[in-house]
């Protein structure tokens, strides 16, 4: 079994309900265990200023899938749930993300992981601290204290409900 973490985000119709129910969808896959959901945070858009807040959030997950296969069935649920892809960085309705692939290095057509954006990223890395302690180590990138201590919180909020 694999150790893993992905991020959710959603900025479209009622984006803590889209949240809700990828994860309702993902406990529904077979070869998927959920272990641990993180807090839900609003964040200001990066990228394009004109679109909504976003809603973010990292689950950790156990699983027997292989990467690609994973990424298959998260792009199922993002597909089922209304994602339309459209411009680069626009509003969605869900973005599933593999973050970290247990301590695994992927670099394919489809797949970087860990995934490119991490450091930058706090709607990333203040999650994912819910779920694991400073000292965890991110793949070429160091521990995740040291990553969270260089990005700054700015506009990002916890919400009260979970
Ligand atoms: N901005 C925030 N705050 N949260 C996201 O999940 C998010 N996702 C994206 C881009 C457009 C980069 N901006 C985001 O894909």
């Amino acid at each position: 079994m694999n150790n893993v973490f992905i991020g959710l985000g959603s900025n479209l119709d009622n984006p803590l309900s889209q949240l809700k129910a990828a994860i309702e969808h993902i406990k529904q896959v077979n070869a998927i265990k959920l272990v641990a959901v993180s807090g839900f945070y609003s964040s200001a858009p990066m990228g394009p200023q004109d679109q909504p807040d976003y809603i973010n959030a990292v689950i950790e997950i156990s699983t027997s899938l292989e990467a690609e296969l994973l990424l298959d069935e998260l792009q199922k649920i993002e597909n089922e749930q209304g994602r339309v892809r459209k411009e680069r960085w626009g509003a969605r309705t869900l973005d599933l993300d593999i973050l970290l692939y247990g301590d695994e290095v992927i670099t394919s057509k489809r797949l970087t992981v860990p995934h490119s954006g991490i450091s930058e990223r706090n709607f990333v890395l203040y999650p994912l601290q819910d779920l694991v302690d400073a000292n965890f180590k991110i793949p070429g990138l160091g521990k995740l204290g040291e990553l969270v201590a260089s990005c700054p919180v700015e506009s990002l909020k916890r919400l009260s409900e979970n």
